[in-house]
């Protein structure tokens, strides 16, 4: 009976140890499989990726490729709404109706483009409240260029001028990013842009058509203005620790440098054309590229203070900030109307 007893309970423990070889079994092979479906799927998403064809919401993609757009493209949208901030301030001392209300159509586009720029990201799976919370955390960036103060009118003017300029040129190449919604935002932005980046040069033409205290003032602004806006295209290709991936996965089409280049080279000869100096001792042409156009050597960018204002510690980073908290806070009733009308007419 001991016996019987014995084996019954040998049996079970046998039976158990079966039944868990099995469960490993088909465990390991079903990781097994996994991970053959995850580089079938790399495979695929890679392909895709050669042959230029767009990877959409639905697709697969890897982690890393989601967490790296969903970082850009936040950012990105940061900065057009945070991007807002400077110019707004200028809008009831527009010295023209004219001035106002283009200026006012220009700032009203910018905050467009933050909400296509959100909703590219929203597709990422993020809600737009917790891109709005690292913003006010301080863990996500925006363009260094927007912790600097517009102190006059010709503010105005560099701004559209050499902020949108320098913006056009990387959005003009992120058209061709490998995401489908946030190559979609950029064509649209683009369009946009081309008209802020004029607004901002008619400024500072008609400036330097004026008096002479309008010239100085011209001046004065592209002075300020230059090496923050070159410093948007970000630190040097051999500092960049996001344009390897960015480029592999063709997020980003053409790196920092090179488009800070793109920007020089189209930018002088505009200065020039209207009697205005880039604040560069340095500057010298070294040659011509495939268009006929010039190509300038500059002197190098102060890198200190770039990673300082990136960090925080840039003329007016907490009140632009402090400014969106505020902002923020103050609309809450309105997002509460909205999401209450909204489950009102759902049914
Ligand atoms: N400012 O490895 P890197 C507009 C950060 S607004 C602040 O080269 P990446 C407008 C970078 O994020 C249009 N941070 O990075 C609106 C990274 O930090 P994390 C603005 C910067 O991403 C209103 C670290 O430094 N355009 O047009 O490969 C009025 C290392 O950099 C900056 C865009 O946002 C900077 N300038 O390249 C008027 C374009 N530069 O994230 C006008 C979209 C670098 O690792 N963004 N950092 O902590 C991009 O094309 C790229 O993200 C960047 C940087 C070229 C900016």
């Amino acid at each position: 009976m001991t016996n019987i007893r014995f084996s019954v309970v040998e049996l079970s423990f046998q039976l158990l140890s079966i039944s868990s070889f099995f469960a490993s079994y088909s465990e390991n092979t079903s990781m097994k499989e996994t991970l053959e479906n995850t580089d079938e799927l790399i495979k695929e998403f890679e392909a895709k990726i050669d042959a230029e064809i767009k990877i959409e919401p639905r697709d697969w993609m890897p982690e890393d490729y989601r967490k790296h757009l969903i970082r850009q493209i936040t950012q990105h949208a940061h900065s057009e709404v945070i991007g807002m901030q400077p110019e707004g301030n200028w809008i009831s001392r527009a010295p023209s109706l004219r001035a106002k209300k283009i200026l006012l159509a220009k700032i009203q586009d910018e905050g467009g483009h933050g909400l296509y720029l959100y909703s590219a990201a929203e597709t990422l799976g993020v809600s737009r409240d917790q891109f709005i919370q690292w913003l006010h955390e301080g863990k996500a960036k925006y363009a260094s260029v927007f912790n600097y103060p517009a102190l006059n009118w010709a503010d105005m003017g560099a701004i559209g001028w050499l902020v949108d300029g320098a913006a056009i040129t990387n959005q003009v190449s992120l058209q061709r990013t490998s995401y489908g919604p946030y190559s979609r935002a950029m064509v649209r932005i683009c369009k946009e842009e081309s008209f802020h980046q004029r607004q901002g040069y008619e400024i500072m033409w008609k400036m330097m058509k004026g008096t002479k205290d309008q010239q100085r003032m011209a001046q004065d602004a592209i002075n300020r203005w230059w090496w923050p806006a070159l410093m948007m295209f970000g630190p040097h290709d051999t500092d960049s620790p996001r344009t390897g991936n960015a480029v592999k996965w063709k997020i980003k089409r053409e790196t920092n440098d090179r488009l800070r280049e793109k920007f020089i080279n189209k930018t002088i000869p505009q200065a020039e054309l209207i009697g205005l100096k880039v604040p560069d001792e340095n500057i010298q042409i070294i040659g011509q590229d495939q268009m006929g156009e010039n190509i300038y050597k500059h002197s190098d960018i102060n890198w200190d203070e770039f990673w300082a204002v990136v960090n925080g510690d840039g003329p007016c980073n907490e009140q632009r900030l402090n400014h969106h908290i505020r902002a923020h806070n103050e609309g809450a009733w309105v997002r509460e109307c909205a999401m209450k009308y909204y489950e009102k007419t759902k049914k």
